[in-house]
């Protein structure tokens, strides 16, 4: 049985540049947790046996100027040819060849594939021989479809094709090297080793295996939940079985907290303080972007701007001293007022008609997305001066903004009403 293990999206050396300012102890262990999850990918490796490791792109954050993340990838590579283990790897949008990259000796078990037209390399283990194919991007925005280029392989042996691609429609990342299952399926592999999608995806179980790990270590509040690779064990009429591993040193979660009941600041304080507590106890440093939801009085306070600043910088301060860290990220408000807004939505009156229109807004993904799509653009400017990108314009957040203009603008008009 041939064992290896399958990884991608490390991101080594992502910055977290926004977190520095208000939290330098919390962005000092998020800056620490790429590495971190590659050194959990070693020990994994060693542990479970591997016969090799394949990082799928995107292992480094940024192709030039990041000498660390490549040191570190070494060191890595070093360590795991220590143990008789392969690694191989072929670098993606983030990490592509370029001119300016750091020149480095790789040590021998470790292969780095170029852009060019590529050979198998066949790695001999004890159960058994595996042929890899790989390419590396040569430029950051690669629009060839990549999977193409990758050409038939050796009947007999197990063979494996190593790409950074936007496999089918993906969402939320830029289509590079995009490519479809069915020309992965039309190369004639056993398993596609696929790296750029961050969330963990199997596209199919076998013949041929075709599956994204997602990142080692999430990287963004909406990166949620435990993240790691996959460790891949082939028995002898080439059936892969596919586990996944978790490798994250830091876990960002999203926590609903309903305030429907509630009466007093207090409570709220307490309800949030008591999820913390319990995140505390899961033993791995949490970021936690809460989402308050429900129905009450204390829709008032979570609508009040200040009010919802200082719970978050209370919160913050409690969290981040701790050990380990759970870390506010935000409170986000999905509450809504104290009245039965069904009933209203019914009424024939002005509020009817508005509550009515935002519901119309709200159910259409499509104009969600374009009303997302044009706030992005009109924001640009303004969006890149405070270091952010314009994909920061989600339909998710559009969704949230709308659902608070909803709660705001049907708030004034029932006061106008009284
Ligand atoms: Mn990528």
């Amino acid at each position: 049985m041939v064992r290896f293990i399958h990884a991608s999206d490390l991101h080594l050396g992502a910055a977290f540049e926004g977190i520095w300012a208000t939290s330098p102890e919390v962005a000092e262990v998020l800056a620490r947790s790429t590495y971190d999850a590659l050194d959990a990918i070693v020990k994994l490796a060693r542990d479970e046996s591997a016969a090799f490791v394949l990082l799928a792109g995107d292992t480094c954050n940024r192709a030039e100027g990041n000498l660390r993340a490549h040191l570190a990838l070494r060191k890595a590579a070093r360590e795991l040819q220590e143990s008789g283990i392969a690694l191989f790897i072929v670098f993606g949008n983030h990490d592509y060849l370029a001119p300016g990259r750091p020149d480095l000796d790789w040590p021998e078990n470790c292969t780095v594939f170029g852009s060019d037209a590529s050979e198998p390399v066949i790695v001999s283990t004890d159960a058994g021989e595996a042929a890899v194919f790989g390419l590396s991007y040569g430029r950051r925005d690669e629009k060839q479809n990549l999977a193409l280029r990758y050409p038939a392989p050796p009947g007999d042996l197990f063979s494996i094709g190593l790409l950074h691609t936007a496999c089918g429609p993906v969402s939320g990342h830029a289509s590079y090297a995009p490519c479809t299952v069915e020309d992965l399926v039309a190369r004639g592999y056993d398993y596609w080793a696929l790296g750029h999608v961050h969330a963990r995806a199997v596209l199919r179980p076998s013949s041929p295996a075709i599956a994204y790990p997602g990142n080692p270590q999430g990287l963004n509040p909406n990166e949620t939940g435990p993240r790691g690779c996959l460790l891949v064990s082939v028995d002898d009429r080439k059936n892969p079985t596919i586990e996944f591993r978790e490798t994250d040193a830091v876990r960002w979660c999203i926590e609903d907290v309903d305030i429907t009941g509630m009466q007093r600041d207090q409570d709220l304080q307490d309800a949030l303080e008591a999820r913390l507590t319990e995140l505390q106890g899961h033993g791995r440093p949490s970021l936690v972007r809460f989402r308050l939801v429900g129905r009450g009085p204390l829709h008032r306070l979570t609508s009040a701007t200040s009010d919802l600043s200082d719970f978050e910088e209370h919160l913050r301060a409690s969290g981040s001293g701790a050990h380990p860290i759970v870390w506010t990220e935000s409170i986000r408000v999905l509450t809504q007022p104290d009245m039965d807004m069904e009933a209203r939505r019914q009424s024939e009156d002005l509020l009817g008609d508005f509550l009515r229109i935002a519901d119309d807004l709200r159910s259409s993904d499509e104009r969600i997305a374009e009303l997302a799509a044009k706030l992005a653009g009109e924001a640009k400017k303004p969006l890149q001066e405070i270091g952010l990108d314009a994909a920061w314009i989600g339909p998710e957040r559009v969704r949230e903004w709308l659902a608070q203009a909803e709660w705001m603008g049907a708030d004034r008009l029932i006061r106008a009403e009284d």
